[in-house]
């Protein structure tokens, strides 16, 4: 049940008479639709259904859902400890086992304050082919990705120097932007390298809300594909399969830039084992086994699965935060301008997530994430050339937009995309290409006050 609506603009007025006779008069002037219009959904207010948070402030994206019991809270908190904790060398009595390669100490240390990363950490690597199960495959005496810190004594395998060219453009009716391309280059590299590795340079991206997505029921998000486009809007959304460790069998990606993980579990513990080098029930080996840098020393799983479960319950159980300001008119004809220019075909509104038996307090949820979680060619200019599972190149999953409103205010910084070139919502959109060209030119062709509302109703969000 939803107890509070701080949002409602309802108006009960009680007025008791003491002659015995009680009155009740009940004014409830709600929604007027000739102030709110066809635009203005209540609900949506509750974007993470009863694990929404009305909390604009800097913990926005770190606050727990507020339908936990006291047991789950405390696990949440534990989980939240051991996100935050920093990884060191062994023998050490806590948090040992990081390396002998890394990209970070913490899972904190790119997911900035639980968030969003502001540049790129994470740099997979393959050659053409695929491995056994279909998946990216590895790179002689590398691995899946490039770890560009070591512990002491060790070579890193690589360092990726980003650098930018930066173009000015101008929309339609004078307005200037200006974009950054990204140019990658693998320097010191500890080995030599094939010419032909396919590098995909990643942004860590925010952690609520994933919970929700990763019950939302299969049947749901397939129904939204249309591969061959059956329907001729140019939009086609495919699902990736990714394989999934645990039962040895392939299942539907939903996690990751390119949906290649299937669930937050393994997700987590990838990113243990890959991002920081410590080995865990899931993926026991060391990422560097077998190349120079592997230590030899036999302590796996350096974390124990109690650790790992928790890790996951707090990223299941983060807290959505609520949109802003949805009444106002504004951000109501800005979000006519998302419509019309067919965001929506992509960043699906909403979804009801299924049922998980020991997650009651995230299923049947009617939730407002605003992505399909499937897989859309964004054109040549957004691709990194590497395929992974499904994943061409040039397809990238949708983002959520939940909650991107908040980035300045949670992480103190406005980078998106999957690579972090994006410096603001406006960039963000104008290198959308490929199957989303249309939406893109949609936007342009508005007036400057136009687009303006489209921003504002993406910062509601
Ligand atoms: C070196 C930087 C780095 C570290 C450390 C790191 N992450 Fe990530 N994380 C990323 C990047 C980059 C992605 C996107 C990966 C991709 O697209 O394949 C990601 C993705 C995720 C996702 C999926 C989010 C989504 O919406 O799809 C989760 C959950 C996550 N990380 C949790 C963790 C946890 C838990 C830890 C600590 C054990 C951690 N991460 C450590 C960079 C990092
Ligand atoms: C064809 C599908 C498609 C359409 C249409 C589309 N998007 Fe996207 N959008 C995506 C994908 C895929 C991404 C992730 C891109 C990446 O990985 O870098 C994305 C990312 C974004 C981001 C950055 C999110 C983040 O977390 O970094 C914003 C903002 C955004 N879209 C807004 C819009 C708006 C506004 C429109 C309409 C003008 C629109 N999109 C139309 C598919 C689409
Ligand atoms: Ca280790
Ligand atoms: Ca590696
Ligand atoms: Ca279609």
């Amino acid at each position: 049940m939803k107890t509070i609506n701080p949002m409602r603009r309802s108006l009960v007025v009680m007025s008791i008479i003491t002659s015995g006779i009680i009155f009740l008069t009940i004014h409830a002037c709600s929604i007027d639709p000739q102030v709110y219009g066809e635009w203005y959904n209540e609900e949506e207010y509750y974007a993470g259904g009863e694990t929404t948070i009305f909390e604009a402030t800097s913990g926005a994206f770190s606050t727990p859902a507020p339908n936990l019991s006291p047991l789950q809270l405390e696990k949440h908190l534990s989980g939240d400890m051991e996100f935050e904790a920093t990884f060191v060398t062994a023998p050490s009595p806590v948090n040992a086992g990081l390396g002998p390669v890394f990209n970070q100490t913490s899972c904190v240390g790119c997911h900035t304050l639980d968030g969003r990363g502001d540049k790129p950490t994470v740099f997979r690597i393959s050659t053409p082919g695929t491995d056994a199960h279909g998946g990216p495959l590895g790179v002689a005496g590398f691995g899946g990705a490039i770890q560009d810190k070591a512990i002491f004594d060790v070579a890193p395998e690589a360092m990726v120097d980003i650098s930018y060219v930066e173009s000015t453009y101008s929309f339609p009716d004078g307005e200037t932007y200006s974009l950054r391309k990204p140019i990658y280059t693998i320097i010191n590299n500890y080995a030599p390298l094939p010419s032909d590795v396919a590098l995909s340079v990643r942004v860590a991206p925010p952690v609520f809300g994933l919970g929700l997505l990763e019950i939302i029921p299969e049947e749901a998000i397939i129904a939204l594909a249309d591969e061959q486009d059956a329907d001729k809007n140019g939009i086609s959304g495919k699902a990736n399969y990714v394989y999934d460790v645990r039962t040895g069998l392939m299942a539907l990606g939903r996690f990751g830039w390119k949906a290649n993980q299937p669930n937050l579990d393994q997700q987590n513990a990838a990113a243990f084992n890959e991002d920081m080098g410590i080995t865990n029930p899931i993926f026991q080996t060391e990422s560097c086994f077998g190349q120079l840098q592997f230590d030899g020393i036999t302590d796996e799983p350096e974390i124990t699965m109690p650790v790992l479960e928790d890790v996951t319950f707090y990223v299941r159980t983060l807290a959505v935060p609520a949109p802003r300001n949805l009444e106002d008119a504004n951000i109501q004809e800005g979000k006519m301008y998302f419509y019309k220019a067919g965001c929506n075909t992509c960043h699906n509104p909403s979804f009801t997530t299924g049922i998980a038996i020991n997650a009651p307090e995230l299923s049947n949820q009617k939730i407002y994430p605003y992505t399909d979680m499937l897989l859309h060619d964004m054109g040549d200019a957004m691709g990194d050339g590497r395929q992974d599972y499904l994943a061409t190149g040039n397809e990238w999953k949708t983002r959520p937009l939940w909650g991107i409103g908040l980035t300045q205010l949670a992480n103190g910084h406005t980078v998106f995309l999957h690579d972090g070139r994006a410096r603001n919502l406006t960039e963000a959109i104008m290198w959308h290409g490929g199957e989303a060209e249309a939406s893109t030119e949609y936007f342009a062709s508005l007036t400057k006050e136009q687009r303006d509302k489209l921003l504002e109703f993406l910062m509601a969000l």
